[in-house]
C-alpha cells in the first residue's frame, strides 16, 4: 500500500495496520518525524476503521455565563478583572433567553464554559445549569472544566464528587474538554502556574465516569510546549480511558495568541494543525471520535482534517467568545445548511448527532434521538 517509507515509519504503519498500540516513542517519531501525507493516510485508515465515511455535528449553543476570572491564564484572551470595561455577567433573565434562542435554532446541547467570578457563590453556578435545564429540559447541558468544578470544591469546602453529584441534581448531563491545557507541570506552570493541575483534571474526570456521565478532552497546541509533552498528554488520557471508557471526543485545540500575553507567537498553520489531528487519532486507539472544532481551524482546514482522521466538526455554535476574543476569523456561527455543505465538499457523509452520539431525527421544528450512530 505505502511505497518504500523509511524503516522506522514502515514498522509503525505496520503496527497500525494490524490494530497494535503505540508506544510513546512512536508517538514522538510520528510527530516529529513522519511525512505529513503518510501520516494523513494512516490515520484517516483509523478513522474509516470507527466511524466510515460519517462526519458528526451537532446543533449547539455556547454560553460563557461569565468572562471574570481570578485567574491569569497566560493563553487567555478571554477572561476580564472584576472593574474591567469588557467584564459582563449573565443574570437569569439572559441565561433563560439565551437558551429560548438555542431552542427556537433547534440547539439539542448548549456548551457552557466561563471564568471563575470572584464573587459568586457556588448557588450562582448550580443556578445557571438549573436555570438552562427548567428553561428547556430537553436541551443537553454540557457544562463546566475540571478547573471550574475544583474552583467549586475549593470555595465550598466539599469534595469534587460532592460538587459533581449537586451539578447532576440541577441537570448537568455531561463535560466538555476544556481546562486539560498540556499535563506536563513544567509547561503547566509556564502557562497557567494556579488553575487545577493534571492530577485534579484526571480526578474530576474520573469521579464524572464514576457518576455515569460521559466528557470530552482538549489538549492545547501551539505555544512553548513540545512533541513529548504532546504524546504524554495523549497517553495520559488513553492510559484514563482504558479505565474508565468514559471520555467520548478528544479536541486539539490550537492556540490563538491576539490579544493574550503569549502574543509574539506564531499561530500554528494548516500543516501542524493536521499533523496534530492525524498523530492524536492514531495515538488515542480507545476514543471513538477525534473533533476538527472549525470554529478554531477554520473550515478549510477543518475540512481537510475530516480527511486526516477527524470524524466530528463540533456544531452550530453560535455566541463562541473564547476563541473570537482571541483572534479567530471564522464566523461566529454556522448553519445546518452550511455545516451539510462543508461535510459533503469534503467528501463525507454528515449525520446529526446529539451529545451522546445518538443520530437526531428531525420532523419539522421537532425532533428526537434514535440510536447510537455506530452501533
Ligand atoms: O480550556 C483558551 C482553550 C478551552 C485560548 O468539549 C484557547 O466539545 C486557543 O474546551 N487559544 C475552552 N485555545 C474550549 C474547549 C472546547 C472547545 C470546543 C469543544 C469542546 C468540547 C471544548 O479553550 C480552554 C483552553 O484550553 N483556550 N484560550 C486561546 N487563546
Ligand atoms: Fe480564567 Fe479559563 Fe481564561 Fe484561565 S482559561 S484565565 S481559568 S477564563
Amino acid at each position: 500500500m505505502f511505497q518504500t517509507l523509511d524503516p522506522p515509519l514502515q514498522k509503525i504503519a505496520d503496527r497500525i495496520l494490524g490494530e497494535e498500540r503505540l508506544s510513546f516513542e512512536d508517538g514522538v517519531y510520528l510527530d516529529e518525524q513522519a511525512d505529513l501525507h503518510t501520516l494523513g493516510h494512516l490515520a484517516n485508515i483509523v478513522r474509516e476503521r470507527k466511524s466510515g465515511n460519517f462526519a458528526y455535528y451537532n446543533t449547539n449553543i455556547h454560553l460563557n455565563p461569565t468572562n471574570v476570572c481570578v485567574y491569569r491564564c497566560r493563553f487567555c484572551a478571554f477572561r476580564a478583572d472584576l472593574k474591567d470595561k469588557k467584564a459582563y455577567t449573565f443574570d437569569e433573565p439572559m441565561i433563560r433567553e439565551r437558551v429560548l434562542e438555542g431552542r427556537a435554532a433547534g440547539a439539542t446541547e448548549i456548551h457552557v464554559v466561563g471564568g471563575l467570578h470572584h464573587k459568586k457563590k457556588f448557588d450562582w453556578y448550580l443556578d445557571v445549569v438549573r436555570t438552562i435545564h427548567e428553561t428547556c429540559p430537553e436541551i443537553h447541558v454540557k457544562a463546566w472544566t475540571p478547573v471550574e468544578i475544583s474552583w467549586f470544591s475549593l470555595i465550598t469546602k466539599k469534595p469534587i464528587r460532592w460538587v459533581m453529584e449537586q451539578m447532576i441534581d440541577a441537570g448537568l448531563g455531561s463535560m466538555p474538554g476544556g481546562g486539560a491545557e498540556i499535563f506536563d507541570p513544567e509547561v503547566r506552570k509556564q502557562l497557567c502556574e494556579h488553575k487545577a493541575d493534571s492530577a485534579v483534571w484526571f480526578d474530576v474526570h474520573r469521579t464524572a465516569h464514576e457518576l455515569g456521565l460521559k466528557s470530552n478532552a482538549t489538549m492545547l497546541y501551539g505555544h512553548i510546549e513540545q512533541a513529548r509533552h504532546r504524546i504524554d498528554h495523549l497517553l495520559q488520557l488513553r492510559e484514563l480511558q482504558d479505565e474508565t471508557g468514559g471520555f467520548q471526543t478528544f479536541i486539539p485545540l490550537a492556540f490563538h495568541p491576539e490579544n493574550t500575553e503569549l502574543d509574539s507567537i506564531q499561530k500554528s498553520d494548516g500543516f501542524v494543525d493536521l499533523r496534530t489531528i492525524a498523530v492524536a487519532r492514531i495515538m488515542l486507539d480507545n476514543f471513538d471520535h477525534i473533533k476538527a472544532y472549525w470554529i478554531m481551524l477554520g473550515q478549510e482546514t477543518a475540512q481537510l482534517a475530516l480527511s486526516y482522521g477527524a470524524d466530528d466538526i463540533d456544531g452550530t455554535v453560535v455566541h463562541e467568545l473564547i476563541y473570537h476574543d482571541a483572534g479567530a476569523e471564522t464566523p461566529e456561527g454556522m448553519t445546518v445548511e452550511q455545516l451539510h455543505q462543508l461535510i459533503r465538499e469534503a467528501g463525507r457523509e454528515p449525520v446529526e448527532r446529539d451529545t451522546l452520539y445518538r443520530r437526531v431525527i428531525r420532523e419539522g421544528a421537532d425532533w428526537k434521538v434514535g440510536e447510537s450512530v455506530m452501533a
